[in-house]
């Protein structure tokens, strides 16, 4: 048997606005591993056919298999994960990411252990142990050393837990860069030339977000907002550079947060002369004039908003601590400064009414937008909008990105909804292709 197997379970279904990017977590727990040693093979479905990984896994034989879930993953993970337990006998399977997460219960059918949070400290610490150890078992039966744990106890089926520990911004910066080696990089790269010219890799350069948007999961980073030095960050951007990107998605949950760290990674990007283009994520709070020009000439391509809602009523429900005054100021600023734009939105929030649902569409065709995305809200596990509807639809899990599906009790229709969505896109394409004759 060999060492330890990383399995990301995605399934490009060609949905509409699909991103593809490489797994940055998995990427970043096979650099640890493989610095402690620990033989670690990586297998992406997001290109492969699964029987071909099963085949390749039951011949490898890893002794753990860890496999990344988030939302829109989770039958296919329990169904891997049944298949390599049927496959490579002895396997000892574990799970991680956002669901796993949020909910342990789900997985300990078809899992041993489940990892919650973060798990660059715990799961490497946890692989070592049990790879070396002469009797497996101990380790096992003293699981409860590491963080973030959750394990069915065998004899009375209660599940014991331990506390998940967030790493301090230290211990962040010392991480290694991910290790991208495992990657299809030629097919991810294909797949953003044709769609938009470019290719980007995600990366992260903070963790955490300290607001408290209602409908927002935070299950891995939580509200403890961390950087990472721009050292590190840069030779990451090196090696992205190496394999071929040639931009950055960062996947930071608002890059704008601190400006001086925007300031810093302007100014080395424009002096290392790395020639990337790229995109992040941001609130609409004031950005200064001068930063939004530094962040164009260092490359910044297109910035995502999270606009949610064109009525401030409908904000404040939100918890959002924006306004639709600042996010239009904020939208033009960067319009000017020839920065593209995407705006998220929401429709058929709870408590909101049909009349502030048509300011918002059509405060979303007014707006400087380049691309714009509405999704009818999806009260994920673990938010405060998830305790505050009724009747979740227990089985109701995303199976694609973007899916549009009202999942609770709701004032509004799924029909009216999502034709309402269909022809606000209409509506906008159809400005744009005026916009560009
Ligand atoms: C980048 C990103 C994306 C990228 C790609 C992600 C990818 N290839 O993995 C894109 C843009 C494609 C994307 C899409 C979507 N995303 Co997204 N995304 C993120 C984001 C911003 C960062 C993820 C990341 O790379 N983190 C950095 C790495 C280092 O951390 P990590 O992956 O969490 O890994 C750590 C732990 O989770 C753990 N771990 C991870 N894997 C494993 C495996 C094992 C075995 C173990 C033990 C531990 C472990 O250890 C790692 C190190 O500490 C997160 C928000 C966030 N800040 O986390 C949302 C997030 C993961 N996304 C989310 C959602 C909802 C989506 C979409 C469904 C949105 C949509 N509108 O369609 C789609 C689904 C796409 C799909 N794949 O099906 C939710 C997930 C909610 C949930 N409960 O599952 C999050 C949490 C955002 C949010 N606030 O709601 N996303």
């Amino acid at each position: 048997m060999s060492g330890i197997a990383l399995v990301y379970p995605y399934r490009y279904k060609h949905a509409r606005e699909t991103m593809l990017f490489h797994p940055l977590g998995l990427a970043q727990l096979t650099a640890l591993l493989r610095k402690d040693g620990l033989d670690t093979s990586v297998k992406d479905l997001t290109f492969r056919d699964s029987d071909e990984v099963l085949a390749e896994l039951a011949s490898e034989r890893p002794r753990v298999v860890g496999i990344y879930v988030m939302l829109t993953m989770i039958e296919y993970a329990r169904t891997l994960a049944s298949e390599i337990r049927r496959l490579v006998p002895g396997v000892l399977l574990v799970c991680g990411g956002p669901m796993p997460t949020l909910r342990p219960q789900q997985f300990l059918s078809e899992f041993d252990l489940v990892f919650r949070g973060e798990a660059a400290q715990s799961f490497p610490r946890f692989c070592r142990d049990y790879v070396n150890a002469a009797k497996p078992l101990d380790v096992l039966e003293h699981c409860d050393r590491y963080p973030g744990i959750a394990v069915r106890n065998p004899e009375d089926g209660l599940i014991l837990h331990t506390p998940s520990q967030p790493s301090t911004e230290v211990q962040l910066n010392r991480l290694p860069i991910p290790d991208r080696s495992d990657y299809d990089h030629a097919r991810y790269q294909e797949f953003w030339q044709e769609r938009e010219g470019c290719s980007p890799a995600g990366i992260m350069t903070t963790y955490g977000c300290p607001y408290d948007c209602e409908f927002c999961s935070r299950p891995i980073y939580g509200t403890l907002f961390r950087r990472r030095n721009m050292d590190s960050i840069m030779e990451e951007i090196r090696d992205i550079r190496s394999l071929g990107y040639d931009g950055l998605w960062i996947a930071d949950d608002c890059f704008t947060l601190d400006l001086g760290h925007v300031r810093a990674f302007c100014h080395r990007l424009i002096r290392e002369e790395l020639s990337m283009s790229w995109t992040c994520l941001s609130r609409t709070q004031e950005i200064p004039l001068k930063d939004i020009e530094l962040m164009k000439r260092s490359g910044c391509r297109k910035v995502f908003f999270g606009l949610e809602s064109g009525s401030n009523e409908v904000l404040k429900l939100m918890n959002k601590h924006t306004t639709v005054e600042e996010a239009e100021r904020t939208l033009h600023l960067f319009a000017h400064c020839g920065i593209e734009t995407a705006g998220f939105f929401m429709i058929g929030y709870p408590g909101e009414t049909c009349e502030s649902i048509e300011t918002t569409l059509a405060w979303a065709l007014r707006l400087p937008l380049n691309e714009l995305s509405f999704t009818i809200p999806f009260p994920l596990p673990g938010t405060r909008l998830f305790q505050r509807v009724h009747g979740v639809q227990a089985d109701a899990d995303w199976q694609y990105e973007n899916e549009n599906r009202m999942i609770y009790e709701s004032d509004f229709g799924n029909d009216y909804l999502q034709g309402r969505i269909e022809e606000t896109y209409t509506k906008f394409a159809e400005r744009h292709r005026q916009d560009t004759l």
